[in-house]
């Protein structure tokens, strides 16, 4: 059941006119910014694009843990190690309360990682890159951890309060997590020469994955219309790439790097910078399982499914004997 759920929203969003009186009821209360609760009522195709998202959210949050759980024995120095293994921690806390969250709408836990484990859940793209140097934990601290914030404080007004609640929280963290990548970017770009090449070349891999995290270009966005009506995106996939881009660039010439685009230019009538495009082909193919680490992270993800199985059943069967003994004693 939960697989045809979880199968793409169309594009075509109803007015109010075209909608039957409890749908134009549930419109109004999203329009007047009213949040919807669990028990409320809800058209199949709010729910199912919830589910879709938040689940896809979550997975990327416990994926996301992979490329910098690689670096954890490596870290160059006590300090650095129990900040990144802090932060790795916090992604996964953050995928359980939005796992949390997708199950208030009526899908299991195990449906969503048996979905992921079988490619019919997506994860972000992003971490289908490989994480190859110290660096990289700057660059993806301060640019994925960068375009996830200018992402999700916005979602925090999102109309589904079970989301909403849940992104207060995991954006204090995140912009934690940004901070700590830009300190790394610091020290590096003001270290040895080779530390600053590092640094460069951190941000010439990371640059163009980030700007894709944001999703295709609002023409070729499936769901963005539908999602924004309901309000369960707040913005744009260009709006918000063009922030990022806009908050960014400064940060990279504070730091004296130079970002892998020389068509960058501040546009003063738009107020916002000039800026190419990333490879839709690239993003395409690595959404298609074609990127560098998808079969990685992947087969990681189902190994830990499968390693994790004795702790599941055993935690099964406790409650079930609990279950027996309560009812034995009443
Ligand atoms: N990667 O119609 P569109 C984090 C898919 S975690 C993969 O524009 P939508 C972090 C999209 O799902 C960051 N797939 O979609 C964690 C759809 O396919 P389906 C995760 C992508 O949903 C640990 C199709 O392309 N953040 O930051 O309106 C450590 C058409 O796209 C991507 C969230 O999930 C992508 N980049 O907009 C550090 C935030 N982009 O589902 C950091 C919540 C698009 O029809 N999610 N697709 O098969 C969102 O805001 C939206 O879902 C997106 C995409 C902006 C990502």
């Amino acid at each position: 059941m939960y697989a045809q759920m979880i199968q793409s929203t169309g594009k075509g969003v109803k007015s109010l006119d075209e909608m039957d009186p409890t749908e134009r009821a549930f419109q109004e209360r999203i329009d007047a910014g009213g949040k919807i609760e669990p028990k409320d009522w809800m058209p199949a195709g709010y729910r199912k694009n919830l589910i879709r998202q938040i689940g896809q959210h979550a997975h990327s949050e416990i994926i996301g843990q992979l490329p910098e759980g690689n670096w954890i024995t490596r870290a160059p120095t006590l300090e650095r190690k129990a900040i990144l293994l802090a932060k790795v921690q916090d992604e996964a806390g953050h995928g359980l309360y939005l796992y949390c969250a997708a199950e208030t709408l009526g899908i299991t836990r195990d449906e969503m990682f048996e979905a992921l484990n079988e490619g019919r859940m997506k994860y972000s793209s992003i971490f289908n890159y490989p994480t190859l140097t110290w660096a990289d934990m700057g660059a993806v601290g301060w640019l994925v951890d960068g375009a996830a914030i200018m992402n999700q404080v916005p979602l925090q007004r999102t109309s589904y309060g079970p989301y909403a609640r849940a992104m207060v929280r995991i954006c204090k963290e995140e912009s934690f997590h940004q901070r700590q990548g830009f300190d790394i970017m610091m020290k590096m770009c003001a270290g040895s020469e080779a530390q600053k090449r590092m640094a460069q070349d951190a941000l010439n891999r990371f640059w163009y994955p980030s700007l894709m995290m944001f999703g295709p270009s609002d023409a070729e966005s499936v769901h963005s219309a539908q999602s924004m009506a309901w309000k369960i995106k707040m913005n744009t996939n260009d709006e918000l790439r063009q922030k990022f881009v806009d908050q960014t660039v400064p940060q990279a010439e504070y730091l004296g790097l130079t970002v892998p685009d020389e068509t960058i230019k501040w546009n003063d009538e738009k107020g916002g910078y000039d800026f190419a495009e990333p490879d839709w082909t690239e993003f395409y193919d690595v959404l298609a399982g074609n990127g560098p680490c998808n079969h990685d992270r992947l087969e990681t993800r189902k190994q830990a499914w499968d390693d994790g199985a004795w702790v599941r059943e055993g935690m099964l069967a406790h409650a079930a004997k609990k279950r027996t003994a309560k009812v034995a004693a009443e």
